[in-house]
Parts: structure tokens; sequence; C-alpha cells
């Protein structure tokens, strides 16, 4: 028993604790793809930008440092060179129309709405669809989660209510009508009867409501709707798709403050994988987000890019032209000389409660990225007074760590699962203080 202990400390040094890849993925994977780094010996030595010290030399040392100087430094720094600059922060013209309301939906158990937000107030210009599901059960104004879909709304439910609106088909690079079977098809990564019998309501949308996501996307959507307020010529440092998505979720916070049934000041914002790094690039914007959730975001969301592990900038950058504005294109293989990495993309959102979750099989995502990452940002968290996140070392798999930043590593695949979505519950009951299970 002895043995077996010294054997397990020695083999953990600090910082590489806990959970480990399995070595047969890391081995198939790294045949695979000899390109990418899988095996954790390879990834270079780096030095992490310090989120506490200013382009000019300041120490942060104290919270109101951190507000008035180094959070907005650190901001703009990501909206310059990589997530891209919006061309309008909010739109005055910003339409809400209420084109479905159930109070039985759901077996009775729920309130069904569909709102369509009118991007420029023209009924019929650019419009993001959200669907909320609210709990009868629960007392109002209701707690929610807030996210993007990838198949459209009917896609995340059974519920034959669910209004069937033209999508943009990534492949084909056009719009195109789901079929009726495509109901529910994403059920899985939407427990939508848990989650309202939690107490929890749920809002969704379709991500390609907001832009399309394909390489030239750019004449579609949103961008269609605002570049022309650039000039000319769109700047190196225009909003590419994932700030373009993140700014669709503050328009339905904006839709959100205006409903009295939804608690507009305990709203959770979760996305997975593309939509994880759009969640937190909105999380980190926009401080009306109670609650911010990564699920298996990686490379440009949670994990860090220096490590090279898995997907890499010059990877990212060359798959998905549009994601990032162009000025993140001068980081394809020069991550060293990037004036952050995305703890301190993390670190905008302290005080607030975040979440970092990875999953064991996901290797491309850089677990392990993700999770320094988390520890990063931790001394932000110090600074403005909460615990941020109690562990040195990564958890072993299925092993929630829950401080004001929370992390797990679960079993299984790149997706959001049930069991994701129970821990994002657990967490969100432990900061709203909520009792139930
Ligand atoms: C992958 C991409 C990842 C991740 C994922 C997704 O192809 O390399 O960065 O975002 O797609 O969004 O499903």
């Amino acid at each position: 028993m002895l043995m077996l202990l010294v054997v397990t400390l020695l083999q953990t040094p600090e910082g590489k604790g806990g959970w480990q890849p399995n070595p047969d993925l890391v081995r198939t994977l790294s045949e695979k793809q000899p390109h990418v780094i899988y095996d954790e010996a390879k990834v270079p030595n780096y030095t992490l930008p310090d989120p506490l010290i200013c382009l000019d030399g300041t120490k942060v040392t104290s919270p109101e440092i951190w507000w008035k100087k180094r959070r907005p430094e650190i901001l703009e720094l990501f909206r310059t060179y990589m997530y891209g600059k919006v061309p309008i922060d909010k739109s005055e013209n910003l339409k809400f129309e209420i084109i479905d309301c159930d109070r039985n939906a759901l077996e009775g158990n729920a309130t069904r709405k569909q709102v369509r937000i009118y991007f420029t107030g023209e009924t019929n210009g650019h419009s993001m669809d959200l669907l909320i599901y609210l709990p009868n059960a629960a007392p109002k104004p209701v707690p929610v989660f807030l996210l993007l879909n990838f198949n459209g709304n009917h896609a995340i439910c059974d519920d034959p209510g669910i209004k069937i609106k033209p999508i943009w088909d990534r492949k084909a690079k056009k719009l195109i009508i789901p079929p009726e079977e495509s109901r529910g098809s994403d059920a899985k990564a939407f427990p939508v009867r848990r989650i309202l019998s939690r107490g929890y309501g749920i809002a969704t949308a379709h991500y390609c409501d907001i832009a399309p996501d394909f390489p030239d996307s750019f004449k579609y959507g949103v961008f269609q709707a605002f570049d022309h307020l650039f000039g000319e010529k769109r700047p190196q440092d225009a909003w590419g798709a994932i700030s373009a998505w993140a700014w669709g979720l503050s328009r339905a916070m904006d839709y959100i403050e205006t409903d009295k049934e939804i608690d507009s000041k305990r709203v959770a914002v979760l996305g997975h994988s593309r939509l994880g790094k759009t969640a937190l690039w909105a999380g980190a914007q926009d401080e009306r987000f109670a609650i911010v959730i990564s699920n298996n975001s990686g490379c440009g969301g949670a994990a860090l890019s220096r490590r090279r592990y898995g997907e890499t900038v010059a990877l990212i950058n060359k798959a998905f032209p549009h994601w990032f504005c162009d000025n993140f294109k001068r980081y394809n293989d020069k991550e060293d000389e990037l004036p952050f990495d995305q703890h301190m993309l993390i670190a905008l959102i302290a005080p607030r409660p975040v979440y970092i979750a990875s999953a064991d099989e996901d290797l491309w995502a850089d677990p392990r990225g993700e999770f320094l990452a988390a520890k990063a940002a931790d001394p932000v968290y110090k600074l403005l007074k909460t615990d941020g996140l109690p562990t040195e070392d990564m958890p072993p798999l299925d092993t929630p760590v829950m401080g004001r930043i929370g992390y797990h590593i679960r079993s299984g695949r790149h997706a959001l699962t049930e069991y994701d979505w129970e821990r994002y519950m657990d967490f969100a009951d432990l900061h709203y203080k909520l009792g139930q299970k």
C-alpha cells in the first residue's frame, strides 16, 4: 500500500497529477496526425504572460488597478488580435416579437416562448429566433441557461410546437429547410425536461441565425447587416464569426432583461466546442452573464495556445479562417508572441463563477491546457477576493472541483452530455444557493 502511494507520488509532479491521457489513444492519434502534438513530453517550454502585470510594467496590486487599467487593456488586446471588434455595440433598433407562447408545453410542465429578435429592427431583415422553456412549477423569475445550438431550435427537443426555420447548411453554404424528422435530433445534448425539473429554464438560438459558419460567411448574417459601418474595407481587426455569435448572445440577453419571468441576474451562458469559445468570449465582455461555462472549448477557447497541444493557432486559422479576426493569423506558429493567452480570457470573467470542462478522449482540445488556463486565471480570482480554483493538480476523471472557478474532466468523447449538464446545474445551485437536486 505504502509502495503504491510512493509510486503514485513520484508519478505526479506538481501540475501533472490526477488525470492522465490514455497512452493508447496518445499513440494512435500521434500516428494518425504526426504533425500534431499529443505527447505531453513534446509540449515546448513556454512562459505565460502575467495577467497581473500591465503592458507598461505596472503591477496590479489592487482590484481598482485591475478594473480601471488591466482588465480594459486585456479586453482590447483580445478584441484587436484575436476575436475582432464589433461594428456596433447594441443595435439601437433591436426589435423583439413574441411569435409563440404556450403555457402548457412539455406535458404541461413548461411555458414555451419563441421570440424573434430583429437585429436591425426591420422585420424583413436579419433575425434570430430565441426558444425559451421555463418550468411552470418554479417560482418566478427563474434562472436560465442560455446557449447557442448547432442544428436549429427544432433539433433540441421533440416538441412539435418548435417552429422550423430555414437554417444555413455549412457544407452546401445555402439556406435549407430542415426535415420534420430532424426534430429532437440533438436532444441528448439538451436534456430540457431534466433542466426544468431542477428549477432552471433554458434559452437557445441557432448560431447560424446570427452568422453562418463557413469561410466566406462575411457576406451574410450580421456581417451583411453591419459591416458597412466599418467603411469601405473590412479592417484586420473586424469581428470574426466567434465575435458575431457572442454579440448575438448579448442580444438574447437584451431580450431576457425585458422578460419578467426570467431572472436576468441569474443567466448562465454556456457553449460546447466552437460555441464554448463563443460563450467564454461573450461572458468575458458582457458582465450581465452571471455564470460562464465552457464545454470542451479547446483551442481559441479555454486551452492555452502556447502549449501547441492538439489543435494549434495555425491549424485553427487554416481550417476556420472566418472564426477570428485577420490579425490573429499573424500568430500562426508564433504563439509566444501573443500578448495574452487563454488564461487571461478566463480571468476577464472574474469574479463571476466560471466552469471549464474537458473530456478524456478529446485530446484535440487539450484537456490539460484547459485546466492549466483555468488555474492560471486563479490569481485574478484571488485578487478579487474569491477562492478561485481550489486544486493544484488536475483532478481524476469524473471528479469535479468547484470553487468560484469550476473544472471537471469527464469520461468519454467531445460532446455536451447529461453528466456535464448535471455538474453545471450543481455549480449554479452552489453559486445561486439553490437547494434543488
Ligand atoms: C473542430 C475544431 C475545434 C472545435 C470543433 C467544434 O473541428 O477544430 O476547434 O471547435 O470543431 O466546434 O465542433
